[in-house]
């Protein structure tokens, strides 16, 4: 039996690994961002001293289901840095997604848009709440972004919806970022 603390380790190192650095457990991702279940299970078990069930709680029980287990095979839901396309569809957006981010990179979002940094795609929220979650990762005072993805649709722009819920696109031109409306300490 892990620990909740233990837990969210073990969570963090799948993220990790299927997000950004396979190799670190010995791993390969296919172009889908797929590895082999028991290759990922022999990397973790051994390293976190847990058992297979353990495991499988870990996945079944992740409050924001940031993996998908297919048969043999796993993956990260989104979030991904290295170069894998996940087959997402593009869908309809809800009129308006949210951005949670720190108050001291507005300006610069404002200015350039919402860039996808680091990972493949720009991460935005269904509503508000989730914005802040994503938001008081970061340091400091926060700040909720309101998008215009209807208008944003409407002129092409591509939405993807990740197998656990996140709103995913290429980039957000500064024109569909509504006035601000939220800050916070
Ligand atoms: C910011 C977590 C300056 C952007 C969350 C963000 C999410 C800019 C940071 C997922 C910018 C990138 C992703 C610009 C964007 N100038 N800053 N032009 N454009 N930024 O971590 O959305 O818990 O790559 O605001 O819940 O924070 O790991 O993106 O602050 O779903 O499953 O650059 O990560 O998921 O940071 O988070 P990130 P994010 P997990």
């Amino acid at each position: 039996m892990s620990s909740r603390n233990l837990d969210t380790d073990v969570s963090k190192f799948m993220s990790y690994v299927l997000r950004h650095a396979p190799h670190e457990a010995g791993l390969a991702l296919d172009s889908e961002g797929w590895t082999s279940f028991a290759d990922l299970k022999a990397s973790v078990l051994g390293r976190f001293g847990i058992t297979e069930s353990d495991l499988l709680r870990i996945i079944e029980e992740n409050p924001k289901r940031r993996f998908t287990l297919d048969g043999s095979r796993i993956r990260a839901a989104q979030g991904h840095s290295v170069a894998v396309d996940i087959g997402l569809a593009p869908l309809t957006p809800p009129a308006i997604l949210y951005h949670g981010t720190s108050a001291e990179s507005v300006a610069a979002i404002v200015e350039t848009g919402l860039q996808k940094m680091a990972r493949q795609h720009v991460h935005l929220s269904a509503d508000a709440e989730t914005a802040k979650i994503v938001a008081r990762r970061r340091k400091g005072n926060i700040a909720i972004l309101k998008i215009d993805a209807k208008r944003m649709h409407s002129d092409g722009g591509q939405f993807f919806l990740s197998e656990n819920g996140v709103w995913l696109t290429n980039a957000v031109q500064p024109e569909y970022i509504l006035p601000l409306t939220e800050t916070e300490t």
